[in-house]
């Protein structure tokens, strides 16, 4: 496991733009070149002890972060938890797993047998939160997945990575507004996930998020390649609590939304 937070999403990031090849894009229309601060980055998972949420947030809190919140998706069979480190500026980490024993036993079956062909050491690697697939896919698998939980599908299509980082916009030099962000990436012709509205919560909730659809990548199935949807960038704007501080929560009825980012357009 890496020793050194910016070492970790150095990593990470890398990963991350060349599944997203809108991100640099979007990092120069927003930022203009200048550094961004992310808010959060995410990650994926199925909740077998081998790979579990707990897995990958070893990889967390074993450099300082901590476990500051849960959240439970009933409709979609997910629970997660979001980690925060003691150095504000480093970002939030929120981290799902999927309900595996909640689903077809056809489901079940393929992912424990995706599962099993992990290498638990792998597990511990460095490498292993940017580390994406371990396992043979081939495509009848990836569409069975898909028609029961677009979630299933991204993981054992995509593995273990970021599936977004996302721009802080209160420490966005140029916009303030929410709606002034989404208004640039539209005239860039960037496309907004619309899933509840182009904005997911509100002031009274101390958090307005919106996202892009993920890009699309070639992905390597056993018998041929197929061009998916990867990962999506999100932008985040908070508001003080009663005691002037941030809020660093998330919001279960936002996050749900945010989760369709890489539902497929057609
Ligand atoms: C996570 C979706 C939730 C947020 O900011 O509420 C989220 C995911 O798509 O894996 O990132
Ligand atoms: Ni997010």
């Amino acid at each position: 496991m890496h020793t050194d937070v910016n070492a970790l999403f150095a990593a990470l990031w890398q990963d991350y733009i060349k599944m997203t090849p809108s991100a640099a894009k979007i990092h120069q229309l927003l930022g203009h070149g200048a550094p961004i601060i992310n808010d959060h980055i995410a990650l994926r998972t199925f909740n077998i002890a081998k790979v579990n949420l707990s897995v990958l947030a070893e990889h967390f809190t074993s450099i300082g972060y901590v476990d500051c919140g849960d959240y439970q998706f009933v409709q979609k069979k997910l629970i997660a938890k979001h980690f925060e480190h003691p150095d504000p500026t480093q970002p939030k980490v929120f981290i799902s797993e999927l309900l595996v024993e909640e689903f077809s036993p056809e489901l079940q079956k393929t992912i424990h047998g995706l599962i099993d062909q992990v290498d638990v050491t792998a597990t511990t690697a460095d490498n292993f939160i940017y580390s994406g697939r371990h396992w043979d896919l081939d495509k009848a698998t990836y569409q069975a997945l898909l028609a029961e939980s677009e979630y299933a599908a991204w993981v054992a299509a995509l593995g273990y990575r970021a599936n977004h980082f996302t721009v802080s916009i209160n420490d966005l030099p140029e916009f303030e507004r929410i709606e002034d962000v989404n208004q640039a990436l539209k005239q860039a012709g960037f496309v907004l996930n619309s899933s509840g509205g182009e904005i997911k919560g509100s002031p009274e909730v101390l958090l307005e998020q919106s996202s892009t659809m993920a890009d699309k990548v070639v992905v390597n199935f056993t018998d041929g390649d197929v061009e998916i949807p990867s990962c999506f960038y999100e932008f985040a704007r908070r508001y003080p609590m009663d005691n002037g501080q941030l809020y660093t929560g998330f919001v279960a009825a936002s996050a749900d939304k945010i989760f369709e980012s890489t539902n497929s357009m057609m």
